[in-house]
């Protein structure tokens, strides 16, 4: 079945660039894309429907790389106490950080961490999101994983909304392997990343590389029984300080090295020798009121692909809005509203390993792609947040929310 969409201007975004059509129409064929191009050579077919755009501006849909979205509990009192000097790594010491957000998700059922997930999720489709990635990492058992990954897969089943499922379970020492990360590691290798890929729960996996988590030792033999798997990597890197976990990264062939604050030069040439994407989290970089700012001018010079995502998580950064980090990360990070739009769209989709099927409005790949009642793409970036006027396709069927 042909659809046609018409009276609209596209910024397709192919190889991570505008890529203005002004007055065009798009052709869909099912869940595909089969025609993009000025609306004067639309080419002649009985389409089954014709939708008119009434001058939307059409960008693919947007794609949130790097979330947290399924956690219990919440943690606006650590807010407070950080507003009044104390630290993330002080509070985390002192048995609060992920280890407070581990006891909630370990003591909620499945259908709790649902709904609350459910919630969280819609707030980013209402901004455009067709796209998700949603990491494991608040059970840090394997049961407890097994029900986060389980609540993943459900809200992709629930939502208009593609979702990729990554294992963190690498993400902080659970309580009752206190002084014995090697031995956490041990059993994330042996037992929980086997078990969970078997079922089928796995789509990537990913590590926290850092002094108050795990080392690149540490991180490097979970890689090695990714790789075993067959599954993707990826790597929290350089957050906090300079472990060059993101040049492990690439050694591994990772999909993404993400935050990236305190990253070296010789980090992103090895990036960009494995097309390793840097997924910046402008969210986290706020709301830590972090002032180390990722090497943005080493990554521009080797090339390495930049992706901007939420981070949604609840301790360091609670956010709903892709478009609210689209502006952030040109505020704070000085990307160019085209910029930070590839890196919600085409380099995000690269970052998940679905760039040749995702992320542009090209001939051939998935019709997702959102129509904005806005008058140049730049505004995408530039309110701070609340809603747009829009319409939100997913697989070529209408799926506004
Ligand atoms: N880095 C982060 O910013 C989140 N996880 C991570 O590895 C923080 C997670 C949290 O504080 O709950
Ligand atoms: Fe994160």
């Amino acid at each position: 079945m042909k659809t046609l969409w018409q009276h609209c201007h596209v910024a397709t975004m192919a190889g991570g660039k505008y890529s203005i059509i002004e007055d065009a129409a798009m052709v869909t064929a099912g869940s595909l894309i089969e025609w993009v191009g000025p609306r004067s050579q639309v080419p002649p077919a009985n389409y089954a429907q014709a939708h008119d755009l009434q001058g939307a501006w059409v960008t693919p849909g947007l794609i949130d790389c790097h979330t947290h979205t399924v956690f219990g509990g919440n943690r606006s009192g650590e807010f407070e106490q950080r507003l009044e000097g104390v630290s993330y790594a002080e509070i985390a010491a002192q048995g609060g950080g992920i280890a407070s957000t581990v006891r909630a998700t370990r003591a909620a059922t499945e259908d709790e961490l649902f709904a609350s997930a459910h919630k969280r999720l819609r707030s980013l489709l209402r901004d455009g999101v067709t796209t998700v990635e949603i990491k494991s990492g608040y059970g840090l058992d394997l049961a407890s994983e097994r029900k986060l990954l389980r609540v993943i897969r459900r809200l992709g089943e629930a939502l208009p909304v593609s979702v990729c499922a990554t294992c963190l379970a690498a993400h902080a020492l659970p309580p009752e392997y206190k002084d014995r990360a090697d031995d956490y590691i041990d059993h994330i290798c042996s037992e929980m990343l086997p078990a969970l890929a078997a079922e089928g729960l796995v789509d990537a996996v990913d590590a926290f590389c850092e002094y108050l988590a795990f080392s690149p030792e540490q991180v490097e033999r979970v890689f090695k029984v990714a790789q075993q798997l067959g599954l993707p990597v990826k790597l929290h890197a350089e957050q906090l300080s300079a472990l060059h976990g993101s040049s492990l990264a690439a050694r591994y062939h990772a999909l993404s090295a993400d935050h990236l604050e305190f990253m070296t030069e010789e980090d992103a040439i090895a990036m960009a020798a494995s097309g390793t994407v840097a997924v910046l989290l402008p969210g986290a970089f706020y709301f830590l009121r972090e002032t180390q700012l990722p090497p943005m001018e080493a990554l521009r010079k080797h090339g390495v692909k930049i992706a901007i995502a939420s981070d949604l998580n609840p301790g360091t950064s609670p956010a709903l809005s892709v478009r609210l980090m689209l502006n952030m990360a040109c505020t704070l990070f000085r990307m160019t509203p085209e910029e930070a739009l590839a890196g919600a769209t085409q380099h995000a989709a690269t970052a998940l390993g679905m760039g040749d099927t995702h992320g542009s409005l090209e001939v051939g790949k998935v019709a997702d792609f959102v129509a904005w009642q806005i008058d140049r793409p730049a505004d995408l970036a530039y309110w701070l947040g609340g809603e747009l006027d829009k319409r939100v396709v997913r697989h070529g069927v209408d799926v506004t929310v």
